[in-house]
């Protein structure tokens, strides 16, 4: 581990830097040679689905894929580190509560179902017959079905997805909190009303055929290394990239492939994006839209002339509706109120719309930076706008890229956990498996918080995850979490969401993506739904952590069996799905008609794409066209507002946005490193704006506590971080998540989405004393 220090990091992504840190990884987690194996078979044809990101892979075969991040996610899956009931047995709750994440998960695999010991303040090994029926007499015994929540993390396979999903629902609740709702929920809200679907529209050959690529508010270098292979190809091949981001990230510059001999051995390096915008935090709603005004008025001088129209006349004829009312909302704002709104000059805007207009295939990604702040629905459906101008989707090289987060975050939703079912779905479910769902909308993540805490919610049951980190507001969230009389947790390993419990509680060790999930004597596959909406099968190739792991599917066929005492569309028993998981992907094919012939379509190599109706112009909406969408600037922001309650202060207040190191998986910390950001051996930093700072009066280098300005009068803090001078636009800081959470309120959401405005939060720094 290095010692804390602030130091530039001048070399590229990727390079050697990436191959030295998997190596130390792997010493850290104790895997000297067979962690060379596990490696190789991440993202191979018969092999799993790396746990990491849910960026596609190329054709799913031949080649090792190299990423760095997704080696560390396979070598935190892979430990040799346990977690026994030993373990638990030296150390009370209260202790463990004293450490911090970073420690917790580095504790190891968990090997045995535990449940906590009020007398004893202890977790002690329970089996697994006894905890599913206590789960089963706790749930029957809520007078309200409506009284459970069941969140789901992103990793959770569609096998197990679907089961929970459908044992939850023959319970009697739609409570069905996600990962993410917490994610890229605006994308899901978003894209349905404008092209007909919540998804992207593009596949990775798109990728190739690109000539231009706006990237906004994501961070592949960290977060999704393989896509710069990708970005990687398309600049060599002359595509011009540009990246709109807060900060300027190191992948986003300057690439160096761990995977070219070449490229390493000359310490060369692509450089990536040729023009680089950083919009004031949230300022990017307003930058699209200066860029669409600019687009506007390049056509129209050009049919002036009597040039060829420079929009997509008969694709917007064709295909679209409300052009009109869109542009002329559009040539009605005035670029002085663009500039002030997005923290881009005019004359940048127009020079990214001149690119745009010069792309003849241009394709829009999308991440957090775009999906955490309050107008979070309406920039995505601004960025749908800009590129329905030129008939930018549903053509080859061109089309919408929301990149997801979790490997199975988009097909969790896919098959059925969604707190807002449709009607057709529903009506699907009781046709199929023979009881009547719920109709009422559930519960999504921050709804399920506010219900804990005003005691509406009871029994809480996460499959996978860490919500007492993940979510926002973390002590109102913790006290939801213990006013709850039942919390229970499917997991690979220990974190504070197991601390953090209700009166009674349960840990539920499970088996990972990289083990072999063998029932019945056969070895079973999973399988999960990319970024691109590819779907494909995945098998563990490791021994399991330990002989007393249960697959998810396997504990959700537990739960259910013990909750409801019959199983569903006349089997009597739930274990009848989980002998075989071809029933159960038979089911998902009987319940979607994406999925007919799931189990003979999933078995091809490379697997198979489900429908994605607007890359063929194919627009499922209400009107049956791709729909211009009319957005005003936003008037009084969250941090206008916190100016007006911060008094005198009111000139001090920054936008904090929350974001992830390179060394840290959500709230799994794998390092103390940083290193793109020349950041090393510590996380509590915030980057800062050396000429905020001076207003201010404080020095980089000293420590200050974070402090939230919110309308509830509640107080928030995160105390003692190093201040940092950053390049970053003026108004905003920056500093990790989960460590920052407290701070982010529980009602400050996105318009439409209830997302969290992790990335725009106000606050005041103020300085420690002593
Ligand atoms: N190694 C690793 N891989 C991961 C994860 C991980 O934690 N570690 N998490 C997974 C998950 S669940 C997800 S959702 C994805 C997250 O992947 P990203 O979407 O890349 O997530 P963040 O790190 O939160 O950062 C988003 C980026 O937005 C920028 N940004 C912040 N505010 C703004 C803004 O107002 N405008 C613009 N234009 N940019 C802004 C930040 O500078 C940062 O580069 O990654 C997935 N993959
Ligand atoms: N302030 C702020 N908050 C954020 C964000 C942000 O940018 N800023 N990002 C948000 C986003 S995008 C997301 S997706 C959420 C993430 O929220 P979560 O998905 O809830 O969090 P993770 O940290 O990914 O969950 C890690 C835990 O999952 C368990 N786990 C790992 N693998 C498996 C498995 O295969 N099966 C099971 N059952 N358990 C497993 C392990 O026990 C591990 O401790 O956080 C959100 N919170
Ligand atoms: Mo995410």
């Amino acid at each position: 581990m290095s010692a804390p220090k602030i130091a530039p990091y001048d070399r590229p992504a990727g390079g050697w830097g990436a191959l030295k840190n998997v190596a130390i990884q792997l010493v850290t987690q104790g895997i000297p040679v067979k962690g060379a194996r596990t490696l190789l078979s991440a993202n191979q044809p018969s092999g799993f689905d790396c746990p990491g990101c849910a960026w596609p892979d190329r054709e799913h075969a031949s080649t090792f894929e190299f990423c760095e991040n997704g080696a560390k996610a396979v070598a935190a899956e892979a430990t040799r580190r346990r977690v026994t009931p030993e373990f638990f047995a030296t150390r009370t709750v209260t202790e463990l509560l004293e450490l911090d994440d970073y420690t917790l998960e580095g504790y190891g695999r968990l090997t045995h179902p535990m449940r906590y010991d009020a007398a004893t303040d202890r977790y002690l090994p329970i089996a697994w017959d006894a905890a599913f029926a206590m789960i089963g007499e706790r749930l029957r015994a809520l007078p309200d079905p409506d009284q459970a929540a069941f969140y789901t993390s992103g990793r959770t396979s569609n096998e197990a997805a679907f089961l929970y999903q459908l044992f939850v629902r023959q319970y009697g609740t739609n409570n069905f909190p996600d990962c993410s709702n917490m994610c890229h929920e605006p994308t899901s809200v978003g894209l349905p009303p404008v092209v007909g679907l919540g998804k992207g529209t593009v596949t990775l050959e798109d990728f190739e055929q690109a000539d231009t690529l706006l990237l906004f508010g994501q961070n592949p270098g960290t977060n999704h290394p393989r896509m710069l292979g990708e970005l990687r190809e398309a600049a060599k091949r002359g595509a011009t990239i540009v990246s709109i981001n807060l900060l300027h990230e190191r992948g986003l510059e300057r690439f160096a492939d761990p995977q070219r001999p070449g490229e390493m051995l000359s310490m060369g390096a692509t450089p990536i994006s040729a023009h680089y915008v950083t919009p004031a935090g949230g300022g990017d709603f307003a930058f699209v839209k200066g860029v669409i005004k600019h687009v506007l008025e390049r056509d129209a001088e050009a049919r002036a002339r009597g040039d060829a129209a420079l929009l997509d006349d008969a694709f917007i004829a064709e295909h679209t509706h409300g052009f009109d009312d869109f542009a002329a909302d559009v040539r009605a704002e005035r670029w002085d109120a663009l500039e002030r709104a997005s923290g881009v000059s005019r004359a940048q805007m127009c020079r990214i719309a001149d690119i745009y207009l010069r792309g003849e295939r241009v394709i829009a990604t999308w991440g957090m930076g775009i999906t955490q702040h309050k107008q979070a629905v309406a920039t995505i459906q601004m960025i749908v706008n800009l590129m329905l101008l030129r008939g930018n989707i549903g053509r080859p090289g061109a089309g919408l890229c929301p990149v997801r987060g979790h490997s199975n975050v988009q097909g969790d939703r896919t098959v059925g956990i969604n707190e807002k079912p449709s009607a057709a779905f529903l009506d699907r479910i009781a046709e199929v498996f023979g009881f009547a769902p719920p109709r009422r909308e559930g519960l999504g993540v921050v709804d399920t918080i506010s219900a804990m805490l005003d005691g509406r919610i009871k029994v809480f049951i996460g499959m996978g995850g860490n919500f007492a980190m993940a979510t926002p507001d973390t002590p109102r969230t913790w006290q939801g979490l213990r006013q709850c009389e039942l919390t229970v947790h499917v997991a690979t390993k220990l974190n504070r969401s197991h601390l953090v419990h209700g009166r009674d509680a349960l840990i539920l060790p499970c088996l990972g993506r990289t083990e072999i999930d063998m029932q019945n004597g056969v070895v079973q596959g999973v399988t999960v739904e990319d970024s691109m909406s590819m779907v494909h099968l995945s098998y563990g190739i490791n021994a399991p952590a330990s002989e007393h792991l249960r697959s998810e599917p396997a504990i959700v066929a537990g739960i259910a069996q013990a909750t409801m005492g019959r199983g569903v569309a006349g089997h009597a028993d739930w274990h009848w799905y989980t002998e075989d998981y071809d029933r159960i992907r038979d089911a998902i094919a009987a319940t979607f008609e994406d999925f007919a012939g799931f189990n003979r379509r999933v078995r091809r190599p490379g697997g198979f794409r489900l429908p994605v109706p607007p890359s063929e112009r194919r627009w499922m909406t209400a009107n049956g066209r791709a729909n211009f969408t009319t957005h005003a600037l936003p008037g009084e922001r969250p941090v206008d507002v916190a100016r007006k309650l911060a008094g005198e202060r009111g000139a001090d207040v920054l936008q904090l946005a929350t974001i992830r190191s390179h060394d840290q998986y959500n709230t799994t910390i794998y390092g103390l490193n940083d290193r793109y950001r020349g950041v090393f051996g510590q996380r509590r930093v915030v980057f800062a704006n050396l000429e905020d700072l001076d207003a201010i009066g404080i020095r980089a280098g000293e420590r200050v506590d974070i402090v939230g300005v919110w309308h509830d009068g509640i107080a928030r803090r995160a105390n003692d971080f190093l201040v940092v001078a950053y390049d970053i636009p003026r108004g905003s800081i920056a500093a990790y998540y989960p460590e920052t959470n407290g701070l982010v309120p529980l009602d400050a959401v996105a318009d439409g989405a209830g997302t969290p405005t992790s990335k725009s939060i106000p606050v005041l720094l103020e300085r420690r004393v002593g």
